[in-house]
């Protein structure tokens, strides 16, 4: 057995790097880094909507999309199939490969959007838990039928929300993209799984949570099914991962009380989020779970990432230039201190704290 070598009071002051054994790959931490001069962009904190119906808003109940269709007048949950979808369901066939150096090929996929609530001012960290648990069943429900697609191998949720993200709106909503073939991210995430699982007979996730809960000092919040922590080897100044205590691969595989459970521990972990700057903490998450093409996959453990642009304050974005878009991904504060910030900030959100 491995001795462990970890020596955490150097590692919060000196130069290193971590490695991330989902997708292996390196990460280099400069804790030093922090006290620098910022004269970087300076990003204006989003704006909290105020009104729980805008009849500007195209996700809003009952009114027009861009793409023509209107949208019912709907009471919790409500997707529809994107009005400008990045794949179809049935593109005409495409085949090229030159030497192996020009290569194309199909891509089928069908892309939804979900309305979390009817409220356009309402965010997950806001919801009531009977809420949440409508958008964690939608999850499951959008899961199973478009998995159950003959040709459909992969199912990913993810949310973007903020405008430095990119979301379009902020009416509560995620994307929903089913295709036919398993993306990058987990196409990394299953070989490190399955080849993990082949050495160790144990499951990668599994093991790595343990470690994280004898060590506590990453862990950022927990129930009784789900453990949000920030990654040993996290990127992004405040990523976290949502890891199942329980193994399973999917959705579709979360017992009805963990339903209940997903919801409490997103809800949890983004109060905390919105909390650390007292603004609506921007990012983008999303489910990784097991590839939908007919096998088992017992190597997969359902998990989420969650990935926030910001860097030390609401207004300071964090950009993956220079060396990390060429060499190394690299951070500054590292992940026991960003652990510490979310932990440090509650579970009481900052715009209820008065009526609390
Ligand atoms: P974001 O998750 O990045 O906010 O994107 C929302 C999606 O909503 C985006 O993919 C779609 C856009 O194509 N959309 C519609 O399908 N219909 C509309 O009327 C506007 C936006
Ligand atoms: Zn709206």
């Amino acid at each position: 057995m491995s001795q462990p070598n970890i020596n955490l009071p150097d590692l919060q002051k000196v130069p290193h790097r971590r490695f991330n054994p989902l997708i292996r790959q390196w990460v280099v931490v400069s804790p030093q880094r922090t006290q620098r001069p910022w004269r970087g962009k300076v990003e204006h904190p989003p704006a909290v909507p105020r009104h729980a119906y805008d009849p500007d808003c195209y996700l809003c109940p009952g009114n027009p999309r861009a793409g023509g269709a209107r949208n019912p007048t709907y009471s919790s949950t409500f997707f529809f199939d994107n009005d400008y979808p990045g794949l179809l369901p049935d593109p005409p066939q495409v085949d090229v490969n030159e030497s192996e150096l020009l290569v194309a090929g199909t891509e089928r996929g069908v892309c939804r959007v979900l309305c979390f609530s009817p409220r356009h001012d309402l965010t997950i960290a806001r919801m009531s838990a009977a809420e949440l648990q409508q958008v964690v069943d939608a999850w499951v429900e959008q899961s199973q039928s478009l998995g159950s697609l003959d040709w459909v191998q992969h199912v990913q949720i993810f949310e973007n929300r903020g405008e430095i993200m990119g979301a379009s709106n902020p009416h509560p909503h995620c994307q929903i993209w089913a295709v036919s073939h398993l993306p990058n991210e987990a196409t990394r995430e299953q070989t490190s799984q399955q080849e993990y699982g082949d050495q160790h007979h144990s499951c990668l996730l599994c093991d790595y949570l343990k470690l994280e809960m004898g060590h506590k000092e990453r862990i950022v919040c927990e129930n009784e099914a789900f453990v949000v922590l920030v990654p040993y080897w996290a990127v992004w100044p405040f990523e976290t991962l949502l890891v199942s205590r329980r193994h399973f691969g999917g959705m579709d595989e979360l017992a009805p009380r963990e339903r209940g459970l997903l919801g409490d521990i997103l809800k949890r972990l983004t109060v905390r989020y919105d909390n650390v700057f007292e603004v609506p903490f921007p990012y983008t998450m999303g489910f990784h779970q097991r590839p939908t093409d007919g096998q088992q996959h017992p190597e997969w453990h359902l998990h989420a990432h969650y990935y926030p642009p910001l860097l030390r304050s609401a207004t300071v974005q964090k950009f993956m230039v220079g060396y990390e878009m060429l060499a190394t991904p690299q951070r500054d504060i590292t992940p026991e201190s960003a652990a510490a910030r979310l932990r440090e900030a509650g579970e009481v959100h900052y715009l209820d704290r008065n009526s609390a």
